[in-house]
């Protein structure tokens, strides 16, 4: 069997491709295992300054492996075991990583596979890709943090339509609703995406991990505390190489060469 989880580094950008496509990359245990690995050697390998997450085939994720365990007969299962040990760590892992995430949605987003796109930082999507809130179509309520992340991105009533009725939404209407940065034609979609990653890896990687903080600090701080949060970040940075090669690469009309410190 084929790896579920193909990893590949160059330049600065480590591509995490979702690899099982007979499923369209629905999640299973092993998958869960490999990408939390791969997302914490980007966190840990300085030589990474930004990720690149896809999948492989037609689809993007279609989200947990339905077939995975056999739910259809007479015992309840205890989803929060899965939910409390898979999809919770792997979303805090990609909010918590100190470099940007950038999501290429190749076809289809469903269920946790939707959400998980949701969780990057940059998601760009083919134009015939779409997204799917498929939970309610199976009785259950959207996870991995969708009922945070639709809200906030589409409001209430987008984020309820999504929800109740699980309807697929076109890459198009994703970034008119706020969901997405950008729909894309999809022959272009990967050279896009490898594209923006790779000019982010130039970056100034401490400063994107930052910005990565205080946006996510945002959600629950007030304007006090987030303006209190604001000059602790900016004093950081403004300790560190990266801002001082931005001011002289600017003054001296160049392109600066952040090193990511
Ligand atoms: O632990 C827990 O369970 C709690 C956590 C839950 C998190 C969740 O993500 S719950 C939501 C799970 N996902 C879904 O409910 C989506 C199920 N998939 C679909 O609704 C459809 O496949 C799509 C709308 C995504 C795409 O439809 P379509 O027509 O383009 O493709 P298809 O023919 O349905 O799927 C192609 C193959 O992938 C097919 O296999 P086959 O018949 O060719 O052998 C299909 O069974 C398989 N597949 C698609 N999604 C899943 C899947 N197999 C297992 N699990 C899936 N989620």
């Amino acid at each position: 069997m084929p790896p579920p989880i193909l990893v590949s580094a160059e330049a600065g950008v480590q591509t995490v491709t979702l690899n099982r496509p007979e499923r369209l990359n629905a999640f299973n245990a092993e998958m869960h295992g490999l990408l939390r690995e791969a997302l914490e050697r980007a966190g840990d390998d300085d030589s990474v300054r930004a990720v690149l997450l896809t999948g492989a085939g037609r689809g993007f994720c279609a989200g947990q492996d339905l077939s995975e365990r056999e739910v259809r007969g007479d015992e309840a299962i205890d989803l929060s075991v899965t939910i409390e040990t898979l999809y919770n760590p792997l979303v805090r892992r990609m909010r918590a990583l100190p470099k940007p995430i950038v999501c290429a949605v190749n076809g289809v987003a469903a269920g946790a596979g939707a959400n998980v796109a949701l969780a990057c930082d940059l998601v760009l999507a083919a134009r015939s890709a779409s997204f799917i809130q498929a939970f309610a179509r199976i009785g259950l309520v959207p996870d991995t943090g969708g009922t945070w992340f639709l809200p906030r991105l589409a409001g209430r009533a987008r984020a309820l339509g999504l929800a109740l009725l699980g309807d697929r939404l076109g890459a198009e209407d994703a970034e008119r609703w706020g969901l997405i940065w950008k729909a894309v034609d999809d022959d272009k979609l990967m050279a896009e995406a490898g594209a923006l990653a790779h000019g982010l890896a130039q970056g100034p990687t401490r400063a994107y991990g930052l910005i990565k903080r205080a946006l996510e600090a945002s959600a629950t701080n007030t304007l006090d505390a987030q303006l209190d949060l604001e000059r602790d970040l900016q004093r950081e940075v403004g300790l560190g190489e990266d801002y001082r090669e931005g001011v002289a690469a600017f003054l001296e009309k160049r392109k600066p060469a952040f090193k990511g410190r």
